[in-house]
């Protein structure tokens, strides 16, 4: 049998062996080493980031609520936008959880400590969009995230808002991304969509922002194939935010 194990959430060691006990996954899965979740439903927002779904296992690719844009410009100019693909579903978030994990820019090493998990709450109507912003961004350049209006908690449903983490809060944020920190969405347990690649030091998404091409939906392991690539600074030196970089922002065609 060529596949790699990981024992399941709630389960623990028996006596009699079970396949069910397990999630499989491919051959020389690497992701859950070192880290492991006995109860993939304790991670909260606010608590301390020691049970991130970096033990979450793959799941279906996510096709009714997906990442539909990453954007990482200038200092704190970044953010994550979710999109609501179903035609005539609002849709409860509850269930859905971002996850970013923080990776050694040398070594390439994943960082747990460092790495954080956002419960989502409330609403998303359909065919609308959740924008998730660092609160240090810069209204002056990010000029179309700045006309997004500002849902005050997740709790609020929302339609076309955006939610704006502590800009004081390292590294209890989702927005705090790297070039190479990979970001997840996570329901009911299992990753669903994925941006960036786990554990390497290669940076993949440094001034960089990512737009979902129309035609395509999450999926576990990224693909940048599946992605729009915009730059969003001009080449060093003398690097500068390119204007209207973020003009897709809050709006999405699936
Ligand atoms: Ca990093
Ligand atoms: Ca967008």
């Amino acid at each position: 049998m060529d596949m790699t194990l990981v024992r399941k959430p709630g389960k623990s060691s028996a006596a009699t062996w079970s396949l069910s006990d397990w999630y499989q996954h491919g051959p020389d899965t690497l992701s859950f080493l070192g880290a492991h979740d006995p109860d993939s439903n304790s991670a909260e927002p606010g608590s301390s980031a020691t049970a991130l779904p970096v033990t979450y296992p793959l799941g279906s690719a996510g096709s009714q609520v997906y990442i539909s844009e990453y954007f990482q410009g200038d200092g704190s100019d970044k953010y994550i936008e979710i999109f609501n693909n179903t035609t005539d579903t609002r849709v409860n978030l509850s269930s859905y959880r971002l996850v970013r994990i923080d990776i050694d820019n040398t070594t390439g090493a994943t960082n747990l400590a460092n790495s954080w998990c956002l419960q989502l709450t409330g609403e998303l109507e359909y065919y609308h969009t959740l924008v998730i912003v660092n609160g240090g961004f810069s209204a002056s350049r990010l000029t179309t995230v700045d006309t997004i209006p500002t849902a005050t908690t997740m709790d609020a449903y929302s339609t076309y808002r955006k939610f704006v983490e502590s800009a004081s809060f390292y590294p209890r944020a989702i927005c705090y991304f790297g070039g190479n920190d990979p970001v997840y969405l996570v329901k009911d347990g299992t990753v669903i969509d994925a941006v960036g690649t786990p554990a390497t030091s290669v940076s993949w998404g440094d001034k960089r922002a990512f737009v979902r091409k129309s035609g395509k939906t999450g999926s576990p392991v990224w693909d940048i194939a599946d992605w729009d690539i915009i730059d969003t600074m001009t080449p060093a030196p003398g690097s500068v935010y390119n204007d209207g970089s973020d003009e897709n922002a809050g709006g999405h065609i699936p």
